[in-house]
């Protein structure tokens, strides 16, 4: 069977290289002006075939490569876990400057933090007027807390005990982005920026 990306692969996997190596760039700055890495760690994949085309069918839309490049934005997908919240804008402003990319959508979750207490920053970039990717940027708090919260989503039995366990996981969520701001206000007097 065809590539639901048509043959659109090589040019998807050089997009991700370069905000790879934008990411890179930013990390080394960091490190000479510093002394320190921004990033935790950094995650990347091309979306696979098989979860390609079963987001098309979860979406109605036919299993075309338009579907894939163009109604689907995650075919690129990035995320960014950094040590403090400022780390976190300063990579996307970064990213959101490259060469060839418009910003089709951001959405705040740190500012604005979801319902359910989940914290993350989502852009959503177009390279080259036709290749998106997503891009999660967040702290390792909040990554921890969507790795477990991810975890728990597919676990059984918790019927009967579902406002009380979410209720549980935003308070840990809150409690955790409390520390996160903790953490930066120490940074910001070890540099002594405040
Ligand atoms: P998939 O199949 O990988 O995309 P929208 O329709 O714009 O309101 P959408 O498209 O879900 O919402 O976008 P959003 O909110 O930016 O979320 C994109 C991805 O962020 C999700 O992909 C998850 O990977 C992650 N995410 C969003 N909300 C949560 C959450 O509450 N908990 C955790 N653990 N992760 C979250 P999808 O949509 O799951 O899957």
């Amino acid at each position: 069977m065809e590539s639901i990306y048509g043959d659109h692969l090589p040019e998807m996997e050089q997009v991700m290289g370069e905000i790879l190596e934008e990411i890179s760039a930013v990390r080394a700055e960091m490190k000479e002006k510093y002394g320190s890495d921004p990033v935790e760690h950094c995650l990347s994949r091309i979306k696979s075939e098989d979860s390609m085309r079963e987001k098309c069918r979860r979406r109605g839309l036919p299993e075309t490569t338009e579907s894939a490049l163009v109604e689907i934005h995650d075919a690129i997908g990035i995320r960014v876990v950094c040590a403090f919240i400022d780390d976190v804008y300063t990579i996307r402003d970064r990213l959101k400057a490259m060469d060839g990319c418009e910003t089709v959508e951001e959405k705040d979750y740190i500012r604005h933090a979801k319902p359910n207490g989940y914290r993350s920053l989502h852009l959503i970039l177009r390279f080259r007027a036709r290749y998106y990717a997503e891009i999660q940027i967040r702290t390792i708090s909040m990554d921890t807390w969507a790795a477990l919260e991810h975890h728990l989503k597919y676990k059984k039995n918790l019927s009967g005990s579902t406002d009380l366990i979410v209720a549980e996981l935003k308070r840990c969520a809150d409690e955790l982005a409390s520390t996160d701001m903790s953490m930066q206000t120490i940074r910001d007097m070890i540099r002594g920026d405040s």
